[in-house]
């Protein structure tokens, strides 16, 4: 029996990931730029074990159906396949969420389970290789490896495409990451299907890819200088680029809603009265805000007067993964 437990925390793009390169192996086709934040995490306990004739995957206590499990086991496959080990195993993961408003995570997920697995059949890997085991089961997941901000270089093969550290000189311990959990009836489209329609049909799309390095470079040149203005503003233009892709597929399609709108404003508003704050969103209609630590409670109270306090979860910068135990039997 070998069996490892990791801690993996979820994190948001500033500057976003959208569109592969390459479908199976996750390579994407721009880099993207993230904060991994303390809100949300995930903790997964892999046991690989002689008894199991199968492997058996259980979300938040509960046994979950064949196609869950198959995602799981295509992962552990790749980990079996590294270690040149063929026993099944037991997943067991649990989310830790403030609320249960659809704010689980791929990235906390993937990255816990890269790690649990990895330690429990002693890989030993380095930060870069544990990154590029998480990026092949959610692209997004290789970038929670690192506390922080960390950068998704796209690389060109399933060996040079990873997350790096970025160095910020602890600059994101003066940022707070503000949720409006936005409550929506419309059907989901997962990320993964939204970003591969846009890819192939969006005429948008290569001016999205077009500007990506310019914004990522403004980016980091924020972080280095401590300019929370201008990573604010390159982080909103970012999302609002992505965003605009999907206006311009088919068919078409966006994750804003009323609601979203509504948060979105309020950011614009808040911004003109004075007190410096962006917004970003992903593949969902949830806003997320940033904004610096000193002005969170501003933020909250404006945010507040629309939304109830159970819909705004404030998070701030997370740590890297953390392996909690490992044991061989
Ligand atoms: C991001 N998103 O950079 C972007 C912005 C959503 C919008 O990464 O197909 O779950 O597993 O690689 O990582 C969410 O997509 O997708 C995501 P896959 P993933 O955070």
């Amino acid at each position: 029996m070998f069996s490892g437990k990791a801690r993996a925390y979820t994190n948001i793009a500033l500057i976003k990931y959208w569109g592969k390169e390459n479908q199976e192996l996750i390579i994407p086709m721009n880099n993207s730029l993230s904060l991994t934040l303390d809100a949300f995490y995930t903790e997964t306990t892999v046991i690989f074990s002689e008894e199991l004739t199968e492997d058996r995957f259980y979300l938040d206590n509960q046994l979950q159906d064949p196609k869950a499990t198959l995602n799981v086991s295509r992962f552990l496959d790749l980990v079996r396949q590294k270690a040149d080990c063929s026993l099944y195993a037991t997943v067991k993961s649990q989310n830790f969420v403030p609320t249960a408003a659809g704010l689980a995570s791929s990235a906390s997920g993937l990255a816990a389970l890269a790690g649990a697995a990895s330690a429990a059949l002693n890989l030993a890997l380095s930060p870069a290789e544990l990154s590029r085991l998480a990026r092949r089961g959610s692209g997004s997941a290789c970038r929670s490896i690192y506390g922080g901000f960390a950068e998704w270089q796209k690389g060109t093969s399933d060996e040079t495409s990873y997350a790096v550290e970025v160095p910020s000189n602890g600059f994101e311990d003066e940022l707070s990451m503000l949720f409006v959990v936005v409550n929506d009836a419309q059907k989901d489209i997962s990320s993964r299907d939204g970003m591969q329609r846009t890819v192939e049909t969006s005429a948008f799309y290569d001016g999205w890819l077009q500007t990506v390095p310019q914004d990522l470079q403004k980016a980091k040149q924020a972080i280095a200088e401590r300019n929370f203005a201008a990573l604010g503003e390159v982080t909103e233009a970012s999302a609002l680029k992505m965003h605009g892709t999907t206006l311009a597929a088919n068919p078409p399609f966006t994750y804003w809603s009323a609601e979203s709108m509504l948060a979105m404003n309020l950011v614009r508003q808040i911004r003109t009265a004075g007190i410096p704050c962006y917004f970003t969103m992903d593949a969902g209609p949830n806003v997320k805000i940033l904004v610096e630590r000193k002005n969170e409670a501003m933020v909250q109270a404006a945010l507040a007067e629309h939304f109830a306090p159970q819909q705004l979860i404030l998070a701030h910068a997370g740590p890297k993964i953390e392996i909690l135990s490992k044991e061989d039997a």
